[in-house]
């Protein structure tokens, strides 16, 4: 067997792991060693008596700053060359590109931050590369650590069947989803587009990729856009000519 791809995190909440990656896809790809994680308690590289892993901010204001010293420490004792990244809000946006770069590597080491966030120094001395993952407020870095997680672990060689990874392309090409349909065709007085009851295959192809461009033009100008440019001299969705 090939060795697993490694997840290490370093929390002051150990025991919200594996949380819901231990459950379904995740879990099950957990229980057969193609990944593993292992959570490490911050606190456990505090030195004082007291235990502390954080302290008041140099120029005052409000909340508290985690110690360079401490998070340096608990660092050194799982880095190995994996990518070693901060959830914070402040950080890059998680991307399905950067999330299929580090599926392909050998794990992350994660680091989550609770109260304001670290001391900007242990951020430089380790290249810590800043992630967030959303345009609003959560309490501490664990959660974007599993949302990260669960998005890698999916794509690692043998966690998805052949069917679902094809999906996988769908999102790749830029488009959101066309709606799904499934027995009986009419319910509640609303019936099943005739053309995915006709076997037609290819009007199904065509009717389902119109849909998906709709939806994605409604709900997400940002992304069609983006498509639009690559697919130039592609589908047109408006007048032809229009901007
Ligand atoms: C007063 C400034 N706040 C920043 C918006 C402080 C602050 C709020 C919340 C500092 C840390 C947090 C906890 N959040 C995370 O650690 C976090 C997060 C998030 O809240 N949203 C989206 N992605 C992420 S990644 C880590």
């Amino acid at each position: 067997m090939t060795t697993p791809w490694r997840a290490s995190v370093l929390t002051l909440f150990p025991d919200a792991f594996p949380g819901p990656l231990g459950q379904s896809l995740a879990g099950r790809a957990l229980e057969r060693r193609i990944w593993s994680l292992q959570a490490h308690d911050i606190r456990a590289h505090a030195t004082d008596r007291h235990r502390s892993v954080d302290d008041t901010p140099f120029g005052g204001g409000a909340g508290m700053v985690m110690r360079p010293d401490v998070l340096d420490a608990a660092l050194q004792a799982v880095a190995d060359g994996r990518p070693a990244i901060y959830l914070t809000p402040r950080g890059a946006p998680l991307t399905q590109v950067r999330v299929r770069d580090l599926a392909e590597g050998a794990g992350v080491v994660l680091l989550c931050g609770r109260y304001e966030g670290v001391d900007q120094r242990v951020i430089e001395a380790r290249g810590l590369e800043e992630i967030n993952i959303g345009d609003y407020v959560l309490s501490g870095g664990e959660l974007p650590a599993m949302v990260l997680l669960d998005a890698c672990v999916r794509l690692l060689p043998g966690v998805m069947g052949a069917a679902e990874s094809a999906d996988e392309e769908s999102f790749s090409a830029g488009l959101l989803e066309y709606p799904h349909y499934t027995r009986p065709a009419e319910w509640q007085g609303r019936r099943v587009p005739d053309v995915l009851l006709s076997g037609h295959h290819a009007a199904i192809a065509a009717w389902r990729r119109q849909e998906s461009e709709r939806i994605t033009r409604e709900r997400r100008p940002d992304l069609w856009a983006a498509y639009r440019s690559a697919h130039a001299g592609g589908p047109v969705a408006t007048m032809p000519g229009a901007p």
